[in-house]
């Protein structure tokens, strides 16, 4: 019962902050996505291969989320993209509040896209809030179809399926149909992109969605 009670205390107090987040966002005109999937989907290379394309248009931030390392900020960097790099220590979530804080790195008055590279996790990402316009969920075809089924969670609240690594398709057993069946059973409006981050497969289609979203919130 106590635990139950110090849960939602934790979650109110989340919600509360990502309310603030998503008010300065739109009155920033910055498009937010928080980017979730488990360890190794390949959330930072979808991220390499889709702000080469954006970053001549767009401003664009990312923040991102490990237990330990600058691994990820650094990769982004080398795109010359502004990135700062969160690390949980041991936690296995974002929160609003540290997003708050990361924002002091960042001139949201000078930026159209927020990405939030979230910890390697399809679990809590899903009750944490962080002021997003949407969260996007990356499955890779070595993690097996039925991940929507096993985390239905996640994919509720989630507004687009990337599934990664489609070049490994020949050499796994992963049914794309099922895996995408399982999702939209879940979350009909679901999204649904399929891309390799080696042959560049899907890049584009992905890319011009993003697009579209930024645009819709940019102010002009
Ligand atoms: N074959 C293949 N490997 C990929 C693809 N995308 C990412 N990887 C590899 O998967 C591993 C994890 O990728 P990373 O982007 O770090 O995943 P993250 O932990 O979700 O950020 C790296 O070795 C990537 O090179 C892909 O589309 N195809
Ligand atoms: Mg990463
Ligand atoms: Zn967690």
């Amino acid at each position: 019962m106590e635990k139950i009670n110090i849960e939602e205390k934790i979650l109110s107090k989340n919600i509360k902050k990502a309310d603030a987040l998503r008010e300065l966002f739109k009155e920033k005109g910055v498009f937010v996505l928080n980017l979730v999937s488990s360890p190794g989907s390949g959330k930072t290379s979808i991220l390499e291969s889709t702000l080469t394309g954006l970053k001549d248009k767009y401003n664009i931030g990312v923040i991102e989320g490990d237990l330990q390392t600058d691994n990820d900020a650094k990769r982004i960097r080398k795109l010359g993209i502004k990135a700062h790099q969160i690390n949980t220590g041991g936690a296995c979530h974002l929160e609003a509040s540290g997003i708050e804080k990361s924002l002091e790195q960042f001139d949201l008055d000078n930026m159209d896209l927020l990405i939030i590279e979230n910890v390697g996790n399809l679990v809590c990402p899903s009750s944490f809030d962080l002021g997003e316009d949407c969260k996007v969920v990356v499955i890779s075809t070595t993690e097996g179809d039925d991940k929507p089924a096993k985390y239905p969670s996640m994919i509720r609240v989630s507004s687009a399926l990337i599934i990664n690594k489609t070049d490994l398709l020949e050499h796994v057993d992963f049914n794309t149909e099922e895996c995408i069946k399982y999702a939209k059973g879940i979350q009909p409006d679901l999204k649904i992109f399929q891309t390799s981050c080696k042959t560049g497969e899907g890049i584009k289609h992905w890319s011009s969605w993003l697009a579209e979203a930024i645009e819709s919130k940019r102010k002009s």
